[in-house]
């Protein structure tokens, strides 16, 4: 019998065209991280983000993934900040379109560069597979965790791409790299899309815009 578990694609095409991606992959478990890093870029690409738009950065294993995502969120604003006449300008998680964070300091009117613009959403990739110790509870448990945190507080997506695997065969099949007949389905495919629909939802959302 067919299942009734999984994502159901959305009725909606998003343009990525003007969103800006961040990719923060683990090296552990290394050749199910590529499938996955490679199916999120290729679902990136469709959607029209461009890839000057999407910055790809590495760190040892997942327990490393929020730190990365907290200090590339509020990188990518101070890199914003940075390019704008108004010195004390542009710290501003969670506000889109980015405004003024004060006012009576006239600037002109900045062309921003899409390299400068914050990130819209952050994929954090990592493959954790369950070994004899207690070690996988605590990092699964502590990595959730630390990547709702960061998502709430900054108002940036952060897109859970971490696979929690009890054994390698589960997260081969995860990434579509499965040894049996069937290969599984690649989990970083829709990782790349959740990206895409969650930036553009937050930057509708932070106009006010619902419809
Ligand atoms: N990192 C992963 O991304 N996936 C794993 O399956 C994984 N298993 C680990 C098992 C043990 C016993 C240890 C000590 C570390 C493991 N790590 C794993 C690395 C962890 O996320 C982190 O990089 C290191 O603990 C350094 O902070």
């Amino acid at each position: 019998m067919a299942s009734i578990k999984g994502l159901l694609p959305s009725e909606t095409k998003y343009d990525g065209s003007a969103l800006r991606i961040a990719i923060v992959h683990a090296r552990w478990n290394r050749e199910v991280i590529d499938a996955l890093v490679a199916g999120a870029l290729q679902k990136l690409k469709e959607a029209g983000v461009k890839e000057s738009n999407i910055v790809v950065q590495s760190v040892p294993g997942s327990f490393e993934l929020p730190l990365a995502c907290s200090r590339m969120i509020a990188g990518s604003h101070i890199q914003l900040a940075s390019n704008d006449t108004d010195l004390l300008g542009g710290l501003n998680f969670g506000t889109y379109p980015k405004v003024p964070s004060r006012t009576g300091t006239p600037a002109p009117v900045a062309a921003v560069t899409m390299p400068n613009e914050p990130f819209d959403a952050v994929i954090a990739i990592g493959v954790l597979i369950k070994g004899s110790t207690m070690h996988f509870e605590y990092i699964c448990d502590s990595v959730s965790h630390a990547l709702m945190k960061i998502q709430v507080d900054t108002g940036v997506p952060v897109i859970f791409g971490v696979l929690t695997a009890l054994t390698d065969g589960q997260a081969l099949d995860r990434a579509g790299l499965g040894r049996g007949e069937n290969k599984g389905h690649n989990h970083g495919e829709d990782w790349g899309l959740a990206a895409v629909e969650m930036g553009s939802h937050c930057r509708r959302w932070g106009q006010g815009k619902f419809a």
